[in-house]
């Protein structure tokens, strides 16, 4: 289906908000045409503006107000329609109907964030990843607003604030952006145990994706699904890119912040409009309810994975991104996505985290969409009508007929009704609840360590060298001391050689942890509840690191060819087609935008030039074969653009295929001489040299050789 073109409840319904203004005249917000848009009344052409320019006013005014908070969290995003279809029924264990009829498709639209950064911030940073997934249901919109690691910093909600004042810039001089490597975010973690687990998963390459369309996305919490017969089960859900879960280089994604910060949001709209939609395994965790308490951890606890090797992950549909939104704005930034938007069928589970979660998200949609009918915002619109007696408000959109807006009522019949069980009316499940008002955390969620080991040690050498890297990068950036021997403690907690080797190179000892007295009772007090040191059940989890993940395509990715003048457009074109058949898409890189002239005069347009792109924003390289065109590239003028792109390729373990004369280009960059086997080093003359390195791309990187490529 063409991307423009497809079709879906949703679509249909946000078709009837869209305008467009192809051959339209121009007219004022009352429909008014405008005679002139480029002066303003004025008494005399040299004279002062009048105040009764209706029109200046409005279009100034208008403009006045076109900006709206942004959003506290999250407020860097990018949205997409899509369509999630089921393939295996989930009707043993929920009724919510776009789980259980096998092939029934739901219209969806995602929003993809960076946490920390302001909305004009990079990419790059790292960060968490939002994963906000509204499914326009037939019984009512479904969001699962999960994010691409699985577990969460702080057990309960009333930390949430002080966590995200310690990440965002400092409030005195609001330094730095996007960033956590400073000094309040690294206190905070210093002092709280709890978020170990989460800052493996952060200081990983997780934390800088190399496309949304390559991350994994989790729901977090334990949910419950709750089936016809009223019997729930705990659910924890997943969503699994079919390319495969890759990163980039920590060096590379500070790059990238520079050369081209809308990495993500160019690559996720790109990739949409070039046909080559984004696809995701989803897949769920079922435990039923008795088992509950079999685990060595709480399932309510939001800083615990369920390891997929105890409990499988069932693949059940397939999430589809198939369009852009048409106008950011009204789609990407006004949608509003609350984890308590359910259908019948899902339902809470008492994690404390997702329990203070409930309340926020339609409080903070009230200051910053500035009512409380942002439901009735295009994007946010129930593909079911909505029937109550909720009315007025500020930019109230529905005009409800009649004079009843109360219930019970007998002048409107009785309407709207009340709809029962089996009309998919929703209940709560029914859940014993006995205990003391307390305020409190359960001992059951005193455990900091044990997973956080378990994912450490569950990381590839590569992932846990980087892993090592990423912390001393950003504890080097923390200028109080006392906060990085903390951190250091800490993570001796986890593993004694990363603690070791963090701590080196910070030019510290290893101490024992010892964590100030802040007069707060100790079952208060994350401090006063340390955990002891503790080994996890599971002690290797495969699905952990991204050296397991699907390496066996290179759809999407991006190949830069680098060319001059007398290319050898044969070698080039075969190649082409073959990266192209793989859909994958091949941009030609040229000293300069002057179309490229092939050895056998044909010509070639070239979509960069040598310095308004870099090696940084391509998955591999492709120096093209033909010796006028290298010695063109060797020219003094180009020659440090083009070995810096190979040079830096090189460095960041990605796939370079030398093509036939290009020794000279060979033999001046870092990969001359060196006495490696390097899988992701092609030289035109090997057999099926094409072949091979259509195989090394897909490979995403050679980390394994990253120490030899550096040194
Ligand atoms: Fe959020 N979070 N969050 N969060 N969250 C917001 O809602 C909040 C948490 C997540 O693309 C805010 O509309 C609290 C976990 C995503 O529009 C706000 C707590 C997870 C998005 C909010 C959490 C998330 C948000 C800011 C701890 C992963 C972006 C703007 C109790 C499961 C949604 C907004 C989008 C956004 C509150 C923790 C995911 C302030 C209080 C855990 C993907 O309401």
């Amino acid at each position: 289906m063409e991307n423009n073109e497809s079709q879906n409840e949703k679509l249909d319904q946000l078709r009837s908000f869209t305008t467009s203004n192809q051959n339209e005249k121009l007219t004022t917000n009352q429909g008014l045409k405008i005679n002139n848009n480029q002066d303003s009344l004025k008494a005399g052409e040299r004279g002062p503006s009048l105040l009764e320019d209706f029109i200046l006013r409005e279009k100034i005014t208008h403009f006045d107000h076109e900006r709206i908070p942004e959003r506290i969290v999250h407020a860097r995003g990018s949205g997409a329609h899509g369509v999630f279809k089921l393939n295996k029924s989930l009707e043993k264990y929920t009724k919510a109907k776009f789980l259980c009829e096998v092939g029934k498709e739901t219209p969806v639209f995602i929003r993809f964030s960076t946490v920390a950064g302001s909305k004009g911030s990079t990419d790059l940073a790292r960060d968490v990843r939002g994963f906000a997934v509204k499914f326009y249901t037939e019984e009512g919109n479904y969001d699962l607003v999960a994010n691409n690691m699985p577990v969460f910093f702080i057990q309960d909600a009333i930390k949430f604030p002080d966590l995200v004042h310690a990440v965002k810039p400092e409030p005195d001089n609001e330094i730095p952006q996007a960033a956590s490597a400073h000094d309040t975010f690294w206190d905070f973690i210093s002092l709280m145990p709890e978020s170990m687990h989460m800052i493996m998963w952060l200081m990983s390459d997780r934390a800088i994706p190399r496309s949304f369309r390559m991350m994994e996305g989790f729901g977090v919490h334990s949910f419950k699904f709750i089936n016809d017969a009223g019997v729930s089960h705990f659910v924890k859900f997943h969503f699994k890119p079919k390319l495969g879960v890759h990163s980039v280089a920590w060096d590379e994604a500070q790059k990238i912040s520079g050369v081209d910060p809308d990495f993500h949001k160019r690559d996720l709209w790109e990739s949409i409009e070039a046909g080559n939609f984004p696809e995701w395994d989803f897949g769920v965790q079922i435990i039923p309810e008795e088992d509950e308490h079999n685990f060595d951890f709480d399932l309510l606890d939001p800083t615990k994975i369920v390891p997929e090797e105890v409990v499988p992950v069932q693949i059940v549909g397939t999430l589809t991104l198939n369009k852009n939104p048409d106008n950011f704005f009204a789609e990407t930034e006004q949608v509003a996505f609350h984890p308590g938007h359910l259908v019948p069928g899902i339902d809470f589970s008492n994690d404390p985290l997702l329990q203070g979660r409930l309340f926020s998200y339609t409080d903070t949609q009230l200051s910053r969409l500035g009512s409380p009918n942002f439901h009735e915002i295009p994007i946010n619109r129930s593909i079911n009508t909505v029937h109550n007696n909720q009315r007025d408000g500020h930019m109230r959109q529905q005009i409800a007929k009649g004079k009843v807006s109360y219930e019970p009522n007998s002048i409107g019949g009785g309407c709207p009704f009340q709809a029962m069980m089996k009309e998919g009316g929703f209940t709560s499940h029914q859940e014993r609840i006995s205990g003391t008002k307390i305020r409190a955390r359960s001992e059951s969620f005193v455990d900091h360590y044990s997973q956080a080991k378990l994912f450490y040690n569950s990381q590839s050498i590569p992932e846990k060298q980087h892993l090592q890297k990423a912390l001393i990068f950003e504890l080097s950036k923390v200028t109080i001391p006392a906060i990085r021997e903390r951190v250091v403690g800490q993570l001796a907690f986890i593993n004694m050689d990363l603690a070791k080797t963090v701590a080196q190179k910070l030019g510290l000892e290893v101490k024992k942890l010892e964590l100030p007295n802040q007069s707060i009772p100790a079952n208060a007090d994350p401090a006063g509840l340390q955990s002891e040191e503790r080994e996890p059940a599971t002690k290797f989890s495969n699905a952990l690191s991204m050296e397991n993940t699907i390496k066996d395509t290179i759809s999407s990715r991006v190949i830069g060819f680098i060319l001059a003048d007398g290319v050898d457009i044969g070698d080039v074109n075969v190649l082409k087609t073959k990266i192209e058949s793989q859909k994958a898409r091949v941009d030609f890189i040229a000293p300069s935008l002057a179309l490229v002239k092939a050895g056998d005069g044909s010509l070639i347009t070239p979509k960069h030039t040598l310095t308004n792109t870099a090696s940084v924003c391509f998955d591999a390289i492709y120096i093209c074969s033909g010796e006028n065109s290298v010695n063109e590239l060797l020219d003094p003028e180009n020659k440090y653009a083009v070995l810096n792109f190979v040079n830096e390729a090189y460095k960041h373990c990605k796939a370079i295929y030398f093509g036939a004369e290009t020794d000279g280009i060979y033999k001046a960059s870092n990969v001359n001489n060196k006495k490696h086997e390097d899988p992701a080093i092609i030289i035109s003359y090997v057999e099926n040299a094409d072949e091979e390195f259509i195989k090394a791309v897909a490979q995403h990187r050679v980390w394994e050789l990253e120490k030899e490529r550096n040194s």
